[in-house]
């Protein structure tokens, strides 16, 4: 089995959990459940990522394996790899899609960090709406390239719909909606995926 220390609202997390599913692989995992925080050090995780940040994940062989992205391609390449393509175009294409989705959420997560967890007086209003904006442009990227990526099942589209699971999750507010309808389409489509159903986040307190 395949240890996976996991939180059930990380996007990073969901999309290691998405893979495993599409790739038949879910039995083979045990989930550690696990909170990361970005000042209180979780001594779990950093034992397998000095980092401590999860998704984290050891092997049956022992290995440590984190981030996400390394810990997709492992689970991908077990089943024989298809949702990350072989080098070429189709593997560069994806992967710069599920960098863009992985780096929005990644400034949507320090928007958060910012307005949920920093004291109030330390809150800076310029640096949390520069964060929003990368979330802003990062959609509006998302939209324009939706014809490169959209229409198969790879590492990009599963990273896109996590993390725009996420701004629904998070960000409900933000109405992304009506400035990308064309990625609103798409990800209605693709949140029937049962991979996507079984794994929507939700707060557990
Ligand atoms: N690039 C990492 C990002 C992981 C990440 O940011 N995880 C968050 C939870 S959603 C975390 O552990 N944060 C704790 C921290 O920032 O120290 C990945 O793809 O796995």
């Amino acid at each position: 089995v395949i240890k996976l220390l996991y939180s059930p609202t990380s996007p990073f997390v969901r999309k290691v959990l998405v893979v495993a599913r599409e790739r038949g692989l879910e039995n083979r995992i045990e989930r550690v459940a696990a909170t990361a925080h970005p000042v209180n050090r979780n001594d779990a995780i950093a034992a397998i990522n000095p980092l401590a940040k999860v998704p984290a994940a050891i092997t049956a062989e022992g290995l440590s394996l984190f981030d996400s992205r390394v810990i997709c391609e492992y689970l991908d390449s077990l089943a024989g790899a298809q949702l990350f393509p072989p080098a070429g175009p189709a593997r560069w294409s994806a992967l710069t899609c599920q960098a863009l989705a992985d780096g929005m959420v990644d400034a949507a997560v320090l928007v958060r960090y910012e307005t949920h967890l920093r004291p109030q007086p330390l809150q800076w209003a310029a640096w949390r709406d520069a964060q929003t904006g990368k979330v802003e442009r990062a959609l509006a990227g998302l939209e324009a390239t939706l014809d490169q990526w959209g229409a198969g099942l790879t590492i990009g589209s599963i990273a896109a719909g996590c993390g725009l699971g996420y701004l629904d999750f998070r960000f409900p507010d933000l109405h992304w909606r009506q400035s990308c309808p064309r990625l609103a389409a798409w990800l209605e489509a693709f949140s029937a995926r049962p991979s996507m159903q079984a794994t929507v986040p939700r707060d557990t307190h």
